[in-house]
């Protein structure tokens, strides 16, 4: 029967259909299909959520068709594929995506138009999928969108948590937590594949012997067992290829314990489904440093030991033989949250599938690279060693082997001495013993990488700097990228409708082209139109604003925005210090020249970083503050905007002026918002650091704003033992912005609120606010000077975008296609 089926359903007969074309009727006919037969609607009785859902599942009609295509050629050229592991990703909101990609927005526009609907409404009621932190989930989701569009073949596996990085609200001033609820009301882009579901297994012990053949065998008794569950997402790259992210859910083995069931103990029969479904409920909220916790743990093996059960049910069916595995997939690492996969590959191959040691380790060094995304001395996992053997017994023996060798063969090959040895080695022994997860990772992979060449080459120099001398040519750069798709043709559709008029179009798939815009920068009607669309912008985002937080702003302002986690090191009080200096003065009639401006703020805090969330109240008492004297108000307003996540940052890249990337040299490993900015045509006051000093290189010096000390300066600074105080007295004007943070004057006379940070500042500053304060103030004034040379800001905000083109996902995705996982795009082979 089954022959007989697939005989008779083939996709050249699917696509044939006249359901599933692209033209505004067929749109017209599948969506009101999928609102009577997908969810039993008629539309007369269909909610909004009703609306958007069947226009979802209309265009998913679509994707899949393509997805066919692609999945079929991927299996006739027997091509090699890339697994990339990350436990977080930030797709965004799908539908407009889609559409664009699709590229049929003007026909479903004018399909719902001749139903009485608003195409926008609906693309306004999605919920974004908020499965990630920040920079890193984000990252992962534009190189999906790379992987897709080149048409690379590529899985992407992750954690599907029912709870997502929790919605902000401002009450008060103060940061307040509310749970996500993105699949409240279902999510129409995933397909659930019951029949790809997977048992893991946590605790118990192990036994060692020999099998009944003679043979020495390890048994991993569980103490407990889960299943996951596959949800995939179909990616649509730009113009027709596909890649799919596949998401695990954990649920339990049976849905009740029928043992505990039949001595009519109900309670605890359901009790253990519900623990085991805990695994996947939610994401935890912190942003570069994590707490040691066995959940966490659980999450990570989970996800990992399913995606590899995966990767290797695929190579089974191929008929391959698993001894090449690492010849048909390259297996990414998004930093070491996914690193327990070396030990897990070793323990399917060893104790599962019967290989012997060596050739298993080939295997699992060849399929494995590894990207780290940090410097910072909190963020670099670590387990110790009771919890990790109390949750992974027999993953603990496999790291004690893996590290045995390792430390033989370093000691008699090549001759390192003890302290060497221990500082290399993957546990750390200098106090409570740990697994340091970024040594496992770098010696179970055949690749490194940072994700901007300075970042790179700190990893070299600090972090990994005896692996670096052991293993140079292990260690690469990868310099991050955004994808143009989504961050300037979905976000700023007028630019990108602009640019196209005066270039073409090739820049949506080759970035580099936008340097065809250089010979416009001067030209005079060109900035005109440039400057309208960019003034348009910022209307739409002044009138979100007011929508979002009350506060009014004039869109002729210049609009200075800092959108990102809020962190020390990113030095949002930085820019707080500067809003304050600029009001303090402008309040005694300095600054006449001043031009005003709008200073906006995004981001989310760790629910349980004390300082952050003070940094927030901090951010909306000067915007409480200023934005009430009527005697500045004209010339500064300060905003925070709620809730930063993908959907609002989308408004926000296109209405800035200037773009804050103002981190301590040498704490952003790269940033990508700085990307976003600058694409939209901000400019740019910055550090050297991260991918700033690329881009500073790419648009060039005169184009950027730079401020303050280098990484070697800060080094400097460090060894000479760096005394903010000293700063806090030789410099009056910064004396008096400090002490005003203290003077109660923002805290209705509560002189204490604030002085942890203030102390903070004065006598630790680890982040060196005082030392590049003053740098920060004059280059602002040189942003001023600018400001009001309109048609000079519009050249520069043009050759800004026009030399962006390195910073596409796509020249990233080429770059770790060529340099570490040797895959080429499947249709041009
Ligand atoms: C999050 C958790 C652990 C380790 C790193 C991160 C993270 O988000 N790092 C960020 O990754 C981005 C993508 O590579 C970079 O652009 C950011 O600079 C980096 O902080």
């Amino acid at each position: 029967d089954e022959k007989k089926f697939s005989d008779k359903i083939n996709i050249a007969s699917t696509s044939g259909s006249s359901r599933i074309s692209h033209s505004k009727e067929a749109i017209k006919a599948s969506f009101l299909d999928s609102l009577f037969y997908g969810i039993g609607r008629v539309p007369a009785l269909a909610t909004p959520n009703d609306r958007y859902t069947a226009l979802a599942l209309t265009i998913r009609d679509r994707i899949f068709q393509q997805f066919i295509l692609t999945t079929e050629s991927i299996s006739k050229q027997d091509a090699r594929a890339v697994a990339y592991l990350s436990a977080e990703y930030l797709p965004g909101p799908h539908l407009a995506n889609n559409l664009l990609n699709l590229e049929i927005t003007a026909q479903t526009r004018e399909a719902m138009e001749e139903l009485g609907i608003e195409l926008d409404d609906l693309i306004a009621i999605e919920e974004e999928p908020g499965l990630g932190n920040g920079g890193l989930g984000r990252l992962a989701s534009c190189y999906l969108d790379s992987l897709a569009t080149l048409g690379i073949p590529a899985i992407a596996y992750g954690i599907r948590y029912e709870f997502g990085i929790f919605d902000q609200v401002i009450k008060d001033g103060w940061q307040v937590e509310l749970t996500d609820k993105w699949l409240h009301y279902g999510n129409p882009w995933e397909v659930v594949r019951p029949e790809i579901a997977y048992e893991v297994k946590f605790g118990g012990r192990t036994e060692h012997g020999a099998d009944s053949n003679g043979k020495f065998q390890v048994t991993w008794v569980p103490g407990s067992e889960v299943k996951g569950t596959a949800y995939d997402t179909p990616i649509l790259g730009y113009k027709g290829n596909g890649a799919v992210l596949r998401l695990w859910r954990a649920e339990a083995i049976e849905s009740f314990d029928f043992a505990a069931f039949n001595l009519g103990d109900y309670y605890r029969a359901v009790e253990a489904k519900m623990l085991s479904e805990n695994i996947t409920k939610v994401l935890y909220p912190n942003d570069q440093a994590q707490g040691g916790k066995e959940l966490r743990l659980k999450q990570q093996y989970f996800f990992v030991t399913c995606s590899l059960q995966d990767i290797i049910r695929l190579h089974l069916i191929q008929g391959r033989n698993l001894e090449r595995l690492h010849e048909k997939f390259a297996i990414q690492l998004n930093d070491t949250h996914p690193a327990i996969a070396i030990a897990e590959l070793m323990r399917l191959l060893v104790d599962v599938h019967q290989l012997d040691w060596a050739k298993a380790w080939h295997i699992t060094q060849n399929c494995f690279a590894y990207t780290n995304h940090t410097l910072l001395p909190e963020a670099l996992e670590k387990w110790s060693i009771p919890l990790f053997e109390k949750v992974l017994p027999r993953h603990l023996e496999i790291i004690y082997e893996i590290n045995h060798r390792f430390l033989e063969e370093i000691r008699h090959q090549h001759s390192y001495n003890n302290a060497q040895i221990a500082g290399m080695s993957i546990i750390d022994e200098s106090g409570e013993r740990y697994i340091r997860m970024a040594h496992l990772a770098t010696i179970g992979s055949h690749s490194v990488n940072g994700v901007s060449a300075m970042h790179s080459e700190l990893l070299k120099k600090e972090v990994l700097h005896d692996f670096a001398g052991l293993w140079p040519d292990k260690f690469c750069n990868v310099t991050n990228g955004i994808t143009p798709r989504r961050f300037l043709y979905l976000s700023n559709t007028p630019l990108a409708e602009l640019i196209s008029s005066y270039i073409g179009n090739g820049w949506i798939t080759d970035l580099d082209q936008l340097r065809k815009l250089e010979p416009y920068a001067d030209d005079v009607s060109f900035q005109n139109s440039w400057m309208e669309i960019k003034l348009n912008n910022k209307q739409h985002l002044a009138a979100l604003l007011q929508k979002q937080t009350g506060i009014e702003i004039d869109p002729a302002m210049l609009f200075d925005i800092q959108a990102k986690r809020i962190h020390e090191y990113k030095r949002q009080h930085l820019k707080v210090l500067h809003i304050l200096s600029v009001y303090l003065r402008l309040k005694k009639g300095e600054l006449i020249n001043f031009s005003p401006s709008a200073f906006i703020f995004a981001g989310k805090a760790a629910p349980g970083y004390i300082m952050a969330k003070l940094l927030i109240k901090l951010i909306n008492s000067v915007a409480d503050l200023v934005n009430q004297d009527t005697e500045v108000n004209d010339k500064m307003k300060v905003v925070f905007m709620p809730d930063f996540n993908v959907k609002n940052a989308q408004n926000l890249y296109p209405a800035a002026d200037l773009s804050e990337q103002i981190s301590m040299a040498g704490m952003e490993a790269s940033g990508t918002g700085n990307m976003k900015f600058s694409l939209n045509g901000a400019l740019t006051i910055g550090t050297l650091d991260g991918a700033n000093v690329e881009i500073r290189q790419e648009v060039g010096e005169d184009n950027f704003f730079l401020f303050g000390l280098s990484v070697e300066q800060v080094q400097a600074n460090k060894t000479a033992g760096y005394q903010p105080y000293d700063i806090y007295q030789q410099n009056q004007h910064l004396r008096e912005v400090l002490d005003f943070i203290v003077s109660g004057a923002l805290s209705q006379g509560d002189t204490q609120l604030f002085r942890p940070l203030y102390e903070n500042l004065l006598y630790q500053d680890p982040f060196m606010l005082l030392a590049d304060y003053q740098s920060y103030i004059d280059c602002q004034e040189q942003v001023h000077e600018l400001w009001r040379e309109p048609k000079e800001w519009a050249r520069k905000s043009i050759l800004n975008v026009a030399r962006m083109g390195k910073f596409s996902s796509d020249r990233s995705i080429r770059d770790y296609s060529d340099l570490i996982w040797k895959v080429t795009p499947i249709n041009k082979k």
